[in-house]
């Protein structure tokens, strides 16, 4: 029989903004997911810094966070042997295919989307062109790599049914072109929600710090974060309708204890809500621990981070190049040189 060559590996793309340190949410309902996939795919992830300044931000302390959250990402396990990661500005491919795009993609569509309008609401004092545009920066990361999958909390699902819109499109426009990406939603982690808004997504850049926890928060902090989290009056540890708190707590516990919701209330049966939050803290802070104490020591080897970066970005570049020159020649600019 004749010797099959192997099968080409598929592509995954995921960024997340320098905004703040991760969150439980974003590490849950994303990043934890990320090195999984690093040997079954071709994996991109980047710390997306200019999606980041679609809200006002500090420069000194955007340079540092995104520094920060680079570490935090090889902490968490994503491995830049394996993966290509790197930071969004330092790969100007992203910009380029950004503009094309939008070119490409319709006002209506895009004032459908929900963040823009969160945002909008949350910093109504610079409703910037790039904020409403950032779904289409979006659509560019992802398509440059030609991803096949985008792992992502369900917060981003309706920003990822655009990219792909934009992909169909371009490609009914000008020729198969994009690859069409799917989503990678994890079922149970989709959406971590704030603990003192149940009701309401836990994020970064959230004003109430009690409301998330950071994953670089020192046990002590993470125990009293989940003991002051808002439940209900019931003091029953159960998942049900209504419960939002206790549900979010649970769905935690579930996902960084490994115990079902059945042994979860087993567990804690005639148990007041106070010994079910501290197990929640304890296990969240210790499974942690090891992340922390990673990025702690990365963050001592800015010399590691800096040749690691560099590398990412240049490997990055190298992939999307080929899809900006694919693109170029496809709408008809004329190629240099
Ligand atoms: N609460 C969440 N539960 C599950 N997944 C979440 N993600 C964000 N919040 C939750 C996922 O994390 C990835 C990176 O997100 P991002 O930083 O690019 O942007 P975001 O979704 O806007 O996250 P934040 O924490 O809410 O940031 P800020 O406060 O700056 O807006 C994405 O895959 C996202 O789905």
């Amino acid at each position: 029989m004749e010797n099959q060559a192997p099968a080409k590996k598929k592509s995954v793309f995921s960024g997340i903004q320098p905004t703040g340190v991760f969150t439980l949410g974003n590490y849950l309902g994303a990043v934890k997911n990320w090195p999984q996939l690093q040997d079954d795919y071709r994996c991109t992830y980047c710390i997306v810094d200019m999606h980041a300044i679609t809200v006002r931000q500090d420069p000194k302390q955007l340079r540092q966070r995104s520094l920060e959250a680079y570490a935090l990402l090889l902490a968490c396990g994503v491995d830049p042997q394996k993966s290509n990661v790197f930071i969004q500005s330092h790969v100007k491919t992203h910009a380029e295919l950004a503009w094309v795009l939008n070119c490409n993609t319709s006002f209506g569509q895009l004032s459908r989307m929900t963040q823009f309008k969160d945002k909008s609401q949350k910093h109504p004092e610079d409703i910037n062109a790039g904020l409403f545009d950032y779904p289409v920066l979006m659509a560019a990361d992802i398509l440059a790599y030609q991803a096949d999958l985008v792992p992502v909390g369900i917060d981003q699902k309706q920003h990822l049914e655009l990219a792909r819109d934009i992909a169909q499109r371009f490609n009914t426009q000008y020729g198969n072109t994009f690859t069409i990406p799917e989503p990678y939603i994890p079922q149970a982690t989709a959406k971590i929600m704030s603990l003192q808004e149940p009701t309401k997504k836990m994020s970064k850049s959230d004003t109430n710090v009690k409301s998330f926890i950071s994953i670089l928060d020192e046990k002590d902090t993470v125990i009293k974060k989940f003991r002051s989290a808002v439940t209900d009056s019931e003091a029953c540890v159960r998942y049900a309708e209504g419960k939002d708190g206790i549900n979010n707590l649970m769905t935690i516990y579930q996902a960084v204890a490994g115990k079902s919701f059945e042994e979860i209330e087993k567990d804690f049966e005639g148990k007041g809500y106070g010994d079910f939050k501290t197990a929640v803290g304890e296990a969240v802070a210790d499974h942690l621990a090891p992340v922390r104490d990673k990025w702690k020591a990365l963050m001592d080897d800015k010399d590691y981070l800096k040749q690691s970066y560099t590398d990412g970005a240049q490997r990055a570049l190298a992939i999307s190049q080929r899809t900006i020159d694919k693109v170029y020649k496809k709408v008809g600019f004329i190629p240099l040189g």
